[in-house]
């Protein structure tokens, strides 16, 4: 079995065809196709959706990862590169291939139930076999295996019937097509890169291309389809201009397609959506994305793979990618019976009542207007007369106290999503602070919306970047100032061991009004007294005093402007130590 390297730490794009990692690629400017306005409508329907359904099916699903007793560590769609199973051993798999329990109708209802608006199923995974009775190919299609049915066919008219939008995900790189062939050693044996780096054979690139476009159209005429979701880009025969081209002429075919990156090269071509991959990025992109996420750690069907993600990390998954503007596209491997697997089916239930309270926080909702929110994320939904915020609690205070910071709108009101009466809310400068029931209402998730005074107008967060320093510092290493400037609640500054007071200062470089500050002592709440003091005319003035810190502290003052700001502890109980201090710009 090959070695393999952990999939997440995977970055196809900067793997080059012959597997030697290329230098960081320049930012990429995504190239248009066509009209922003004509992108931008025909992706409506999608980006108001969300949430959709990857379905991975295929002859590996037989098998669930096991290979003649032999478990596989990685993918179980990948089985045959895994082992390295001969094309004249792995084609029996199509015998096998008789998913008796296979339900379109359920499948489809079971997404619709989840709050998935569109689902997309494999097709044509790597191993080349086609799930629909395709015309191109004879016999490694399912009209071969003894279920025979169109499997496609009746997902097609079940998604038609639910109401449910229909796509299709297709490999460019065929483990089976007799264009392209696996490297071999001269003792027979594939490498690693053999089944990633498929070759082409010399001359018959053009027929593979005549191949996909008309399978392709086939997929377009007889199901419909809503969306092409490309793969396996990767390989190194297959290039941006050839993308670019099948592109242009899949969407020809069908004008309102909707079309993934991966149709030529994912680094580099952004239409119509990018496509990270087991990963969310960490902030909003310039482009439409989705990302695609597993539920364990495998696309197929792997009957030995339990590292289930819980329904909460899930529902958390779906809400942290909405509020960054992305889709989720969320995956389940049935099994060879056709059936999903239960612990699938019940997060999907999950997720399903969850969406169904909350759904209005993410179906049609744009990304955060906000940079990090310490506690959770936020969603928005921008109407003529105003904006609603949806504050996604991640971290429910148990102080009952909520602050959101640096909203300068005005607040017409806050409620629990889903729930009669309203929160009492203060506003202090650009502090909202919320007061909220003792316990999350929701133990899964719980959802505040703010409905505010016209369209949401945000005091640059996150905080101000500055140098930190500190009047000394603990020896031992992992205690610098900087630790209280890292946004991580997990890392402290801490001065030396005999202090019992001390500062820690922050440089702006420029001058800067400030009007907010926050500080977090949440470990051992040593101090008891503190001021917060700016530097000017050649003295440090004082702009807030006060005692107990004792966990987080939120400072709203009238602005000063000054470089350079510091937090005083004039006494404490025992050596100082912070967590977080940063300052907010007026
Ligand atoms: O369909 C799912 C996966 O099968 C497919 N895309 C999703 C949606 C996919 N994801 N990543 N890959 C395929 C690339 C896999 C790369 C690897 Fe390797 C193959 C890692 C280990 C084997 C190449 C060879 C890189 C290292 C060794």
């Amino acid at each position: 079995m090959f070695n393999m390297i952990k999939p997440a730490f995977l970055s196809i794009g900067l793997i080059s065809s012959t597997m030697h990692p290329v230098a960081s690629a320049a930012p990429v400017t995504p190239v248009s196709e066509d009209s922003q306005e004509s992108h931008q409508a025909r992706m409506k329907w999608w980006n108001e959706a969300r949430f959709g359904m990857f379905i991975h099916f295929g002859l590996y699903s037989v098998h669930g990862g096991v290979w003649n007793g032999k478990k596989t560590n990685f993918y179980a769609e990948w089985i045959q590169a895994t082992f390295d199973i001969k094309l004249e051993d792995y084609v029996h798999l199509s015998k096998k291939f008789n998913p008796n329990e296979f339900n379109a109708d359920d499948i489809v209802l079971t997404a619709k139930k989840a709050g998935m608006k569109y689902l997309v199923i494999t097709t044509k995974h790597h191993d080349g076999f086609c799930l629909w009775p395709t015309q191109q190919q004879t016999d490694w299609n399912i009209t071969a295996t003894p279920f025979k049915r169109d499997l496609i066919g009746e997902l097609a008219a079940a998604c038609k019937k639910h109401g449910i939008r229909f796509g299709t995900y297709y490999s460019i790189s065929d483990w089976h097509h007799p264009s392209q062939y696996i490297h071999r050693d001269a003792k027979g044996r594939a490498t690693e890169d053999s089944y990633f780096q498929t070759r082409m054979h010399e001359g018959r690139k053009a027929e593979y291309l005549a191949y996909m476009k008309a399978q392709i159209a086939e997929l377009i005429k007889n199901y419909d389809t809503d969306i092409i979701w490309f793969d396996a880009d990767w390989v190194g025969w297959w290039t941006l201009e050839e993308g670019q081209e099948l592109y242009r002429y899949i969407r020809s075919l069908k004008p309102s397609i909707i079309i993934n990156n991966r149709v030529a090269k994912r680094n580099k071509f952004k239409f119509d959506f990018g496509t990270p991959e087991n990963e969310t990025p960490e902030s909003t992109l310039d482009h439409a994305w989705e990302a695609c996420w597993t539920m364990n750690n495998s696309w197929g069907y792997k009957s030995h793979d339990n590292s289930w993600k819980s329904s909460q990390e899930l529902v958390r998954k779906l809400v942290d990618i909405s509020s960054k503007g992305g889709n989720l596209l969320l995956n389940v491997g049935p099994r060879g019976d056709g059936l999903i697997p239960g612990p699938s089916v019940e997060r999907l239930a999950d997720l399903g009542k969850w969406m169904e309270r909350n759904g209005e926080s993410i179906y049609g909702t744009a990304a955060s207007p906000f940079g990090k929110l310490r506690w959770g994320r936020c969603t928005a939904r921008n109407s003529p007369s105003g904006a609603t915020l949806y504050l996604h609690v991640f971290d429910w205070p148990k102080d009952g106290k909520l602050v959101l910071p640096g909203l300068k709108n005005a607040v017409l009101s806050a409620q629990l999503l889903g729930k009669d009466g309203n929160l009492t809310f203060d506003k202090q400068g650009s502090l909202v602070l919320l007061q909220v029931p003792d316990q999350a209402p929701d133990p899964t998730l719980s959802v505040i919306k703010l409905e505010i005074q016209g369209s949401p107008d945000i005091v640059p967060m996150p905080s101000l970047p500055g140098k930190l320093s500190a009047s000394s510092t603990w020896s031992a290493p992992g205690h610098e100032p900087s630790m209280a400037g890292d946004g991580k609640l997990s890392t402290r500054w801490s001065a030396a061991a005999t202090a019992k007071q001390g500062h820690l200062e922050i440089d702006l470089e420029n001058e800067t009004s400030v009007g907010n500050a926050f500080i977090v002592e949440n470990y051992a709440h040593r101090t008891e007294e503190f001021a917060l003091e700016y530097w000017q005319d050649g003295l440090w003035k004082e702009a807030w005093r006060g005692t107990k810190i004792a966990g987080e502290k939120w400072l709203s003052f009238p602005p000063v402007k000054a470089k350079k700001f510091r937090l005083n502890i004039l006494k404490a109980k025992d050596v100082p130590t912070i967590e977080e201090f940063s300052l907010y710009a007026h």
